[in-house]
C-alpha cells in the first residue's frame, strides 16, 4: 500500500516582486504552486496511492476569489474515481478563524481533521488510523500533539501535525512540540507540516516534514516535493521524496577570481548554468547569480552594471535545452584581494590619493566647509570637517567600513 504526504502547498501564493526581474516569464512562476499540486495528483494516481495526506498550508492566505479553492477541488477530484482517499487539516495560513472564504469538501473521499480537538479516522479497509487536528487560529501556540489520542492497535498510526517542533530557523513557532513527546504517542508515521525545508526527523517512529511542494522564492531552493510512503503487512518499508516543483529555485556561486575579463567571467557563469541545468530536466530554473571577482575587474564591471548584467541575462535566457531565468545579479569582491587584505582600498578617493593631488584635497576642504557651515554649533566644534587629521580620520574609518560590507557581501 502507498500513501502520499505533502505539506504547504500555499496554492496561489502571489510571489511577490517576481515581476521586478527582468525576461523572468511571470506567468509561469505565477501558476507554479498550481502546477506543482496538479503533479502531486497525477503522481498520486500513477502510484496508485491508497492514501492523500496534507498536512496544512494548503493555501498561502484568504483567496482572493474562488478559482483557487475551485482548481483545488477539480484537481482533487481526479482521485475520486480512483478511490483513493483524502485527509487535510488546516496550517497557520489556513486557519479556520484566519481564512473567511470556505470550501464544501467532498465527504465521501476528503476528510478535513477538525480544528476543536484531535480527532482519529479509521480507514478499515486500508488497515489505517490517522490522528490530528488543525488550527482553528493562526497564533497556535500550544503543543497540539499532546492530546493526540491513542493509537488503534493492529492498525498502521499517522499523526499529521501542522508544526515548527522544537524550532526550526525561519519558521514561526507554532504547536510547538519535541520528538520524545510524538514517539511517545506510539504512532508508525509524524505526517508533519510547517517547515518549508525536507527533513526526516527521526526514523523510528518516522517522524517527516515533506518541505513545501513548490519553492516560491530564492530563500527556498532545491527540489521541492512529496513524500511517498510504502508499508506492507501494517509496517512502513519505505519512505522517498519525489520532486514535484515545475519551478525550481537555485543560487549560483561563481567564483570568477582568476578571471581577467568579461569573456572569462562569462564562461565560468555558463559553466555553472550548465552544471546546474542537468537536475532541471524540463522545470524552469530560477537563479541567483554571485559572482566573486577581483580588484581590478570589479570596479570595471561594477561601472557598466546594468550592460554587464543584461550580457548574463541574455546567455542565461537563450540556452537550449534548458530554460532559465535570472532573478539577480550580484557581484562582490574577492577577500583575498591583495588590497583589501591589506587593510583597505574600497573607496576610490582615500587619503593617499587625496594627499598627492593638492586641487583635489583643496576642493575637498571647500566643500566640507561649506557642510560644517550648516551644522549646529556643537557638532562642527566635535568634528571639524575642514582640519587633515579629522579628514584623515573619517576616510580611514569610511574606507573600513566600505571594505567590510563589500567583503561581507561576497559570502
Ligand atoms: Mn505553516
Amino acid at each position: 500500500m502507498k500513501i502520499v504526504h505533502a505539506a504547504d502547498l500555499h496554492i496561489d501564493s502571489p510571489m511577490v516582486g517576481v515581476e521586478k526581474y527582468p525576461g523572468v516569464p511571470v506567468e509561469r512562476l505565477r501558476s507554479a504552486t498550481r502546477d506543482a499540486f496538479k503533479n502531486l495528483v497525477t503522481f498520486t494516481l500513477d502510484e496508485g496511492a491508497a492514501l492523500l495526506i496534507l498536512a496544512g498550508d494548503i493555501f498561502d492566505d484568504n483567496w482572493r476569489d474562488y478559482a483557487t479553492g475551485l482548481y483545488f477541488l477539480r484537481e482533487l477530484g481526479r482521485l475520486r474515481d480512483a478511490g483513493t482517499k483524502v485527509v487535510l487539516l488546516r496550517g497557520n495560513h489556513d486557519a479556520a478563524g484566519h481564512v473567511t472564504r470556505k470550501l464544501l469538501l467532498p465527504k465521501e473521499y476528503v476528510t478535513e481533521l477538525s480544528t476543536k480537538k484531535a480527532e482519529s479516522i479509521v480507514f478499515e479497509e486500508l488497515g489505517v488510523a490517522v490522528h490530528g487536528q488543525g488550527y482553528a487560529q493562526r497564533e497556535t501556540t500550544q503543543d497540539l500533539a499532546l492530546s493526540y489520542p491513542t493509537p488503534v492497535s493492529g492498525l498502521l498510526n499517522i499523526g499529521v501535525l501542522h508544526t515548527s517542533l522544537d524550532g526550526r530557523e525561519g519558521h514561526a513557532s507554532y504547536a510547538p512540540t519535541n520528538v520524545r513527546t510524538l514517539e511517545a504517542k506510539g504512532y508508525d508515521y509524524w505526517a508533519l507540516g510547517h517547515v518549508h525545508a525536507r527533513e526526516v526527523v527521526s526514523r523510528e517512529p518516522w517522524v517527516v516534514f515533506p518541505g513545501n511542494l513548490q519553492g516560491r522564492s530564492v530563500r527556498e531552493t532545491g527540489a521541492k516535493g512529496a513524500t511517498l510512503i510504502t508499508a506492507q503487512g501494517g509496517a512502513i518499508t519505505e519512505v522517498t521524496h519525489v520532486p514535484q516543483d515545475v519551478v525550481r529555485w537555485n543560487v549560483l556561486d561563481v567564483d570568477a577570481t582568476d578571471a581577467q575579463d568579461d569573456e572569462a567571467v562569462l564562461g565560468l557563469f555558463e559553466r555553472a548554468l550548465e552544471e546546474q541545468g542537468r537536475a532541471l530536466e524540463s522545470r524552469l530554473g530560477v537563479a541567483r547569480v554571485r559572482i566573486k571577482v577581483n580588484q581590478r575587474l570589479f570596479g570595471r564591471l561594477l561601472s557598466d552594471e546594468e550592460s554587464f548584467f543584461s550580457e548574463l541575462r541574455n546567455h542565461a535566457n537563450t540556452r537550449t535545452g534548458e530554460s532559465w531565468a535570472l532573478e539577480k545579479v550580484k557581484l562582490s569582491l574577492a577577500a583575498e584581494s591583495p588590497q583589501i587584505d591589506a587593510g583597505g582600498g574600497a573607496l576610490l578617493v582615500n587619503d593617499d590619493t587625496l594627499r598627492a593631488d593638492p586641487a583635489l584635497l583643496e576642493r575637498a576642504k571647500e566643500k566640507l566647509r561649506a557642510f560644517n557651515a550648516k551644522m549646529p554649533k556643537d557638532v562642527r566644534e566635535a568634528l571639524p570637517l575642514d582640519d587633515e587629521r579629522v579628514l584623515s580620520q573619517l576616510l580611514a574609518e569610511a574606507d573600513a567600513i566600505l571594505t567590510r560590507a563589500l567583503r561581507e557581501d561576497g559570502r
